[in-house]
């Protein structure tokens, strides 16, 4: 293997009161994401979701395989096969699947079996991981941790643009990579609605743990 030629990293050095302004400024924006479950179907710019999708695509990745795949759903027809297959396996899961223990821990967050939200967001991004590359000797590698990256971008590429969005993961999220008619290497890793909340939208009123309990310093 031949070395990737090297190339100056393109930095800026920031003053330090320029770093807690920049740092403090997306802390407060980026606290105000929700996951949103009521939305309107108002559609949206297409051009600015691609944009965000461009952005998650920068993320790291192992071996730099950008092992990911994004498919962009606006067709109403396959949004709502979309929808029907979730609701099927959700169905499931309320119904006998889900432990006690999960369902319980569920009951703050008011969910249920039934997704309108996979018909009614204008844009569903399904988010498919590439278990391999071209064939199966073309590795890929730290698969599922590079791709949570990318949706890590991706969220906040969304939120930063003032759309709203929901994580969603039906289990098993299998009936997705098949109505999409994707290849054997790819595997369903997020499926996500994508738009405006609908007007009066509500979210639980929960809060984030604090700084003191989900940092440890040595
Ligand atoms: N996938 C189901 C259940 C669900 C599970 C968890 I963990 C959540 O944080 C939210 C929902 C559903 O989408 O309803």
């Amino acid at each position: 293997m031949k070395p990737v030629p090297m190339r100056p990293l393109d930095f800026d050095r920031r003053s330090e009161a320029q770093m807690r302004a920049a740092a403090q400024q997306f802390h407060e924006d980026i606290r105000l994401r929700r996951s949103v479950r009521h939305f309107s179907s108002d559609p949206v710019p297409l051009d600015v979701i691609r944009t965000c999708i461009a952005t998650a695509a920068t993320a790291p990745s192992g071996a730099n395989k950008q092992p990911w795949t994004f498919v962009l759903v606006t067709d109403p027809e396959i949004k709502r096969q979309i929808q029907a297959a979730a609701e099927e396996e959700e169905a499931a899961f309320y119904d006998h699947r889900a432990p006690e223990r999960w369902l319980r821990d569920l009951e703050p967050f008011d969910t249920n079996a039934h997704k309108p939200m996979l018909s009614a967001a204008p844009a569903l991004i399904a988010v498919m991981a590439q278990r391999y590359g071209s064939d199966k000797a073309d590795r890929n590698y730290y698969v599922s941790e590079s791709v949570g990256i990318a949706v890590g971008f991706l969220l906040a590429a969304l939120h930063t643009a003032g759309l709203v969005s929901l994580t969603h993961t039906p289990m098993p999220m299998g009936f997705l990579a098949k109505i999409l008619g994707r290849p054997d290497n790819e595997r369903a890793y997020l499926l996500i609605p994508v738009g405006y909340p609908k007007e009066g939208c509500q979210v639980p009123d929960i809060s984030r743990k604090s700084i003191e309990q989900i940092l440890v310093e040595r």
